[in-house]
């Protein structure tokens, strides 16, 4: 192992001279760094790697055997993965990410739209996120749908008990034979999303697992991606497929959150993943019922795991 002495100083308000100036931005930064002798602190390139690659087999490990894995990092998800985390710290949590970036549908309030609306009461939520918003009679508005997902994200990742695997494709369920001869969801199958991308014109690459007590998916409704784990249990016959219904925002976001739960031994559903085995209505670009759905979906968790 290589060892890089650290010969200067911890960066500090004292370490630097502040220039006198009258530009507001040059005492802004002035106060911190001293561009005329400003240097970054000697690295080696392993240091990087090592410093990267050591943590992420760490967290490979440590999750392995996790409480509860989230499939899909949109707003249902994370919201879920929130309320779980804090309700429960000695629970290790796994949320599993297909794409690089978390957030799902939640960048965006709706088609290039920016702003986002969550009908009352998940207002509350919103509050306890601590996320400035306008108040629109029966609903609120957020003014970037970014500041939501982005905030709820960050909450999220500042604790101890969340691993965030991005980048990370779920291909696949374990199921275990129970006691009573049926079937229960025992964990995840994973993949690099990208080997995931290139199963055919690649030789196999084979996955890796997650094993888990319960498994909260909210991946999505169908298409391109989406509803990953209702069609695979569909696929086996255990649950049926009944297809998301057409917009209806007022039958649509009551009938997600009512219906968030355990739809199979092991697997709770939540968020728009939920309508392609109701058959409940699409809602359109209102998140009432993704936030709500996510707080429903931890607190059907927390029973599962209190009984
Ligand atoms: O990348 C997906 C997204 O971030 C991720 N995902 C999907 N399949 C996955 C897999 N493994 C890992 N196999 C996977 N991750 O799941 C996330 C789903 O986020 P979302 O925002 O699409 O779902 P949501 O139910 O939390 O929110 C839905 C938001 C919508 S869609 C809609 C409409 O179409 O009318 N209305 C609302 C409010």
């Amino acid at each position: 192992t290589s060892t890089i002495t650290r010969e200067t100083a911890p960066i500090s308000l004292k370490t630097f001279n502040v220039p006198n100036t009258d530009s507001k931005v040059a005492k802004a930064t002035a106060a911190v760094y001293d561009w005329d002798t400003f240097k970054f602190e000697p690295i080696r390139e392993s240091q990087v790697s090592r410093a990267m690659t050591r943590r992420y087999f760490k967290d490979l490990d440590t999750y392995a055997e996790s409480d509860i894995v989230i499939v899909g990092a949109g707003s249902s998800g994370l919201t879920a993965a929130y309320i779980l985390a804090r309700a429960r710290p000695d629970l290790k949590i796994a949320i599993i990410e297909a794409n690089v970036a978390v957030g799902g549908g939640c960048f965006l309030g709706g088609q290039l739209f920016s702003s986002m609306v969550l009908r009352k009461p998940a207002d509350q939520f919103i509050r306890e996120l601590g996320i400035e918003y306008e108040e629109e009679d029966n609903f609120i508005v957020v003014k970037h749908a970014a500041l939501f997902i982005t905030k709820l994200c960050s909450k999220v990742l500042e604790l101890p008990n969340v691993k965030l695997f991005n980048a990370t494709c779920v291909e696949d369920l374990i199921t275990r034979p129970t006691d009573d001869g049926k079937v229960r969801v025992a964990g995840v199958v994973t993949n690099w999303t990208l080997v995931s991308m290139h199963h055919d014109d690649q030789s196999c690459m084979d996955p890796n697992t997650i094993n888990a007590k319960i498994i909260i998916s909210c991946t999505g409704h169908d298409g391109p991606m989406g509803a990953f784990c209702v069609k695979r249990l569909v696929s086996q016959g255990y649950i049926q497929r009944n297809q998301m219904g057409c917009l209806d925002m007022n039958r649509a976001e009551d009938a997600i959150v009512k219906g968030t739960r355990e739809v199979f031994p092991g697997l709770i559903v939540a968020g728009m993943e939920l309508s392609e085995c109701d058959s409940s209505n699409r809602m359109g670009p209102t998140f009432g019922a993704m936030v709500l759905s996510g707080v429903k979906a931890a607190e059907e968790a927390l029973n599962i795991y209190e009984t």
